[in-house]
């Protein structure tokens, strides 16, 4: 069993997938905190967890011409500073289930909560990146660039998983890209990509490649199957028959999201007082400028009252969480709670699934609705 050697998990996780290992916390304990403790970070693993010696580890940078720089972690620790960044992961499957039940999807039926958030410490990739040779300028003389990263964990066939970013999201000015040894203060826990990972803040989940390997400057996108043939958008009326991976853009910022966590779908809450929580975010460091709330379907909206981290402009990377308290109509047996966001660009969220429905069931952020029963 080529799983075995996976670390233990939290019972409190809702497992997706045992092998490979795919969870994510309950909704609810997702907003207890505005950093999302390790063990309840949702989990996203194509593959087995490698057992990586920390000793023997190299990081491997190709610099330009092809020079190969291997750093140790005491050498990457010791020659670059540390920056520390607050950043949210969102998998771009997040939300799929409401996807399939319009129409059937393919791919993991996550909730709401392949989301969360945690303070991630390490060094930039920006200055690893200078260290090997590469500078500002590369961009304009050669056209788009990317960079690459491969992960240690291979598949039966020996091919490692693997995404790459454009170059200006790695080397532009306010770059906050971090190859990261930290996470929440503590040693990067091996599900999350132990000893080193990549996190590119406001970019989808499958670019923050874990337990990296190698990184290069290329003219071309990562050759894996991930960043070719997998997470990108299509239109509703493209099917098995007719998707087309290559013309298609690999999926890189992510839209505007937010989600309720409380209270649960189907819940019975008493007349008088109700609270309402969730999560909000936007790809691209833009930041949630508002988060709207309805309690009847729609019709009638509140404005939730927004908590946690308010970021620097175009830099906003991590969620913000909300509530709010509202009366319950006096005559109301049933609640349909909606919530929408709205970020710094005026980026909305689309009202439905349908029109956005897509094969592959990514990029699901249409209103969030849970629907309650008024009831002592
Ligand atoms: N990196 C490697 N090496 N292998 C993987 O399977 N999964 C990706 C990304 N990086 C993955 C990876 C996907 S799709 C997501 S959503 C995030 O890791 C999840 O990160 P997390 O498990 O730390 O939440
Ligand atoms: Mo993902």
């Amino acid at each position: 069993d080529p799983y075995s050697g996976d670390p233990p998990r939290h019972p409190a996780l809702k497992v997706n997938s045992l092998k490979p290992f795919n969870a994510e916390p309950p909704a609810e304990l997702l907003t207890e905190t505005y950093l999302t403790p390790n063990q309840l970070f949702f989990k996203r693993n194509h593959l087995p967890v490698p057992a990586v010696d920390p000793a023997s580890y190299r990081l491997r940078v190709e610099g330009p011409g092809g020079r190969v720089l291997a750093l140790s972690l005491p050498e990457l620790k010791g020659r670059f500073p540390k920056h520390e960044v607050t950043v949210t992961l969102q998998c771009a499957g997040n939300r799929r289930a409401e996807m399939s039940r319009v129409r059937q999807v393919k791919g993991l039926e996550w909730g709401v909560a392949a989301i969360s958030t945690a303070r991630w410490g390490g060094v930039r990739l920006r200055d690893v990146l200078a260290h090997a040779g590469y500078g500002e300028e590369e961009e304009e003389e050669a056209g788009e660039q990317h960079v690459c990263f491969e992960g240690l964990d291979k598949d039966l066939s020996g091919a490692a998983y693997g995404a790459s970013i454009p170059y200006r999201t790695a080397m532009g000015r306010g770059a906050d890209v971090l190859l990261a040894y930290e996470m929440n203060g503590e040693e990067l826990p091996r599900d999350h990509g132990y000893p080193l990972r990549v996190v590119v803040p406001g970019v989808v989940g499958a670019r923050n490649v874990k337990w990296l390997g190698r990184v290069s400057v290329r003219r071309e996108e990562s050759p894996s199957h991930w960043q070719r043939n997998d997470y990108k958008g299509f239109s509703p009326a493209v099917d098995w028959d007719t998707v087309d991976f290559t013309t298609a853009p690999a999926i890189q910022e992510l839209p505007v999201q937010s989600a309720i966590t409380e209270p649960a779908p189907g819940a019975t809450v008493p007349p008088g007082e109700l609270t309402v929580k969730g999560y909000a975010w936007s790809g691209g460091g833009r930041g949630v400028v508002r988060v709207d709330v309805s309690l009847d379907g729609g019709r009638t909206w509140r404005v939730a009252e927004l908590t946690g981290e308010e970021q620097r402009p175009g830099r906003a990377w991590a969620w913000r969480l909300w509530r709010l308290t509202a009366p319950v109509p006096p005559d109301a047996a049933e609640l349909d709670i909606v919530c929408k966001a709205v970020d710094a660009s005026y980026n909305v969220q689309p009202d439905t699934v349908e029109p956005i429905w897509n094969l592959r069931g990514v990029l699901s952020n249409a209103w969030h609705r849970v629907r309650v029963t008024v009831a002592e």
